[in-house]
């Protein structure tokens, strides 16, 4: 007897390089592989959803959970906290880790308090933020020298804007930033990321407390308060939540503003276009979520019944990632032109680097304000900035999930 998803199930995996050598080309196997692919993880088996349809209804199914209850190989024991990346799924409980009726009371104070109208308060210390990082980067460009725009601006940013949201001390911002490096780095031994993690779970527990003695006008302290009457969040769901908001608020917006720079630094004639004011910052935005997203795979749902995708089935007890970089470059939702940058395409850019559904990510508006306000001060200050490298020898880091270059050296020509 044949079983309708033997092919897949047979075939052989498209393996997932630690090292990210090459981005595109994976993204094409895993794209050629099928709908429904089946890579490996370190070892790990999963399947990757690579079609934009696909994702679309997968991730409305309640079928499809987030709780690693589901997951067989973890149940089973199979795979353990040994694996590099368990603290990708196993991040404690929070708005990430939980569905339905409990998610909807995890995430109600983060969403409410990341809406565009909330966030129009924050824009003038963005904008202060970003004016004082652009002084430190003509300052380390000075004279012709080479600087990283990432360690020098891209990633202090998002950093110093989460920090302030959640009430983190500006004093550890070097020290978290240093610490998510190495968490999201393949070449970290296991049994120092899982130090690292219980370190930054000390430091989030205390933050906590403190916040819980002295309420101030930030998230977390939101967090702790009694939601709306709900039930109020336990201290672990406030921490849970906490280290999401820092780890995704700060890895993810680098990648967008890199990657922003890096395709327009690419495609000098759209960003002319940009400069003339005949294209939108938003629409620069909008198109690298879409062509270069910063999350390239996202860990993991578990199937608690056998799902049909297409004429694949995903079997029950088994692993499902949503593959973002493959959704992004899918012709099927964004036409034979696909995996070409275009600011002029058609808007509203219907890309859905955010996810979709309940787990829709909930700093989506902030990462927008982030990047709008970011490129065009950053182009208006050195409009002749331009990478002191060849694009093709820029690396990424070894990073599985996420699309994080190792840095990108670039001139000021001030
Ligand atoms: C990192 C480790 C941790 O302590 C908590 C979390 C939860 C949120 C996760 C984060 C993780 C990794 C990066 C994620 C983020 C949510 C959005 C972000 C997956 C596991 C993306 O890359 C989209």
């Amino acid at each position: 007897m044949t079983c309708p998803y033997a092919a897949a199930r047979d075939a052989a995996p498209v393996v997932v390089d630690p090292m990210v050598r090459d981005l595109d080309g994976e993204t094409d196997r895993i794209r050629a592989a099928g709908p429904l692919a089946r890579i490996d993880l370190l070892g790990v088996p999963a399947w990757a959803v690579t079609r934009h349809a696909d994702a679309r209804r997968l991730l409305v199914d309640p079928r499809l959970v987030k709780d690693m209850a589901a997951w067989d190989l973890w149940t089973s024991g199979a795979v353990t906290h040994a694996w590099p990346l368990i603290g990708m799924i196993d991040a404690g409980r929070s708005m990430f880790t939980v569905d339905g009726e409990e998610h909807r009371r995890l995430r109600a104070k983060t969403s409410q308090a990341l809406t565009p109208r909330r966030l129009e308060a924050i824009r003038p210390d963005i904008e202060k933020f970003t004016a004082e990082l652009l002084d430190a980067l003509e300052e380390a460009g000075r004279d012709g020298a080479v600087v990283d725009l990432k360690s020098v601006f891209a990633q202090p940013l998002p950093m110093r804007v989460v920090g302030m949201l959640m009430g983190v001390d500006p004093q550890a911002n070097a020290m978290l930033t240093r610490q998510y490096k190495k968490f999201f780095s393949m070449l970290t031994p296991q049994e120092e990321r899982l130090a690292l993690l219980a370190e930054l779970d000390v430091f989030y527990t205390e933050l906590v407390r403190a916040k819980t003695a002295l309420p101030t006008d930030d998230l977390t302290s939101a967090l702790i308060l009694a939601a709306d009457g709900g039930e109020p969040l336990t201290e672990e769901e406030v921490v849970g939540n906490l280290k999401a908001m820092v780890a995704a608020g700060h890895e993810t917006t680098i990648g967008l503003v890199l990657n922003a720079v890096r395709a327009l630094l690419a495609h000098p004639e759209q960003l002319r276009t940009v400069l003339a004011g005949e294209v939108s910052w938003e629409a620069v935005v909008e198109e690298t979520l879409r062509w270069d997203t910063p999350t390239t795979h996202l860990l993991m749902r578990f199937a608690t019944e056998d799902i049909e995708v297409g004429d694949a089935v995903i079997p029950k007890g088994e692993g499902v990632v949503i593959s973002y970089r493959a959704i992004g470059r899918d012709p099927e939702q964004h036409g034979p032109d696909a995996d070409a940058f275009d600011i002029t395409r058609p808007a509203p850019n219907r890309h859905m680097t955010f996810g979709h559904g309940p787990h829709i990510c909930p700093g989506a508006a902030l990462s927008r304000v982030e990047a709008g306000i970011a490129l065009p001060a950053l182009f208006a200050r050195f409009p002749r900035l331009r990478l002191a490298v060849p694009d093709e020898e820029l690396r990424n880091l070894p990073v599985m999930t996420q699309n994080d270059l190792e840095s990108f050296p670039v001139l000021l020509d001030a």
